[in-house]
């Protein structure tokens, strides 16, 4: 298959898996209790590393043509899922789609502020499995480069942020209710990293997916209630500060028993060090 968006990753991108940040004084991301499932509205100024992936072409006007998440780790690169840009999801191959963008610094997606800004290259990770759903990553190039304040730091394998029962927080512009109801501007809600074994019990292996607890993160609340959902997928899951996981995969949305599952940024990390 022809793969006009594919190619080795960069220099700057090789620098980005090995000067990763570790701070550990950042303070939690404002949220509240309560798009997405369970979430509540939040400001695009609160978390600005949280972007939409739009394509007015492939989704129409109406919403931007917003159909993923991402999330800025540097002020040129953006992470998204990899099967935010499959032929599945955008209704053709990617590179018939010239019209993606990423929209920074905006909440509401029928307001004009903020930026959106095209996307120079896109490389989907290789090895994604579209069977067990592992190696969901994409690394957006930005045409032009954000502040530096958009940019979130990325927690490496052994950060705390990762232990089970870490409160977190999933920002996103999908479905709030599971019927369709798309978000008009940008949402979170809290939930907390769960233990492997609660995903490894709940996806053993389906169609939907297999959980990989080496490149995959468990979250969300044992009751359900509270979950990331479609339209979410690509975008942050923050913990402590840092950026730990993307949304990618779960059998419906915020079911008691069927946690979320995100792609885990510490192995996001070893994949980027790989190709670079
Ligand atoms: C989706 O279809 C999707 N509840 C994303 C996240 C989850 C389920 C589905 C997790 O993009």
């Amino acid at each position: 298959m022809r793969r006009p968006f594919a190619r080795a990753l960069t220099a700057p991108l090789a620098a980005l898996a090995a000067a990763v940040a570790l701070p550990l004084t950042s303070s939690p991301p404002a949220v509240a209790d309560e798009g997405v499932i369970g979430g509540r509205p939040v400001r695009v100024a609160d978390s600005p590393w949280a972007v939409a992936l739009a394509s007015r072409d492939r989704f129409g006007g109406t919403r931007a043509g917003q159909f993923c998440g991402g999330v800025v780790v540097a002020r040129s690169t953006v992470l998204t899922a990899a099967h935010c840009l499959s032929e599945d999801v955008l209704g053709a191959p990617r590179g018939e789609v010239r019209d993606l963008k990423v929209i920074a610094g905006r909440s509401d997606l029928r307001a004009d502020d903020g930026a959106e800004i095209d996307v120079r290259d896109a490389w989907i990770n290789p090895d994604y499995d579209g069977y067990t759903n592992s190696g969901d990553v994409a690394v957006l190039t930005l045409a032009t480069p954000l502040p530096g304040g958009f940019v979130i730091p990325m927690a490496n394998d052994g950060d705390a942020a990762y232990e089970a029962g870490t409160g977190a927080a999933v920002y996103g512009w999908g479905d709030t209710t599971g019927t369709g109801d798309y978000a008009r501007t940008l949402h979170a809600a809290r939930v907390q990293v769960l233990p492997d074994a609660v995903c490894e019990e709940a996806y053993p292996g389906s169609s939907d997916g297999r959980y990989l607890p080496s490149s995959m993160l468990c979250a969300g609340e044992p009751d359900g209630g509270k979950d990331a959902c479609q339209g979410d997928s690509g975008g942050p899951l923050v913990a402590q500060g840092r950026l730990i996981g993307l949304v990618s995969w779960g059998s419906g949305c915020g079911r008691a028993g069927s946690p979320g599952v995100y792609t885990r940024v510490s192995d996001v990390l070893r994949v980027l060090r790989q190709h670079s």
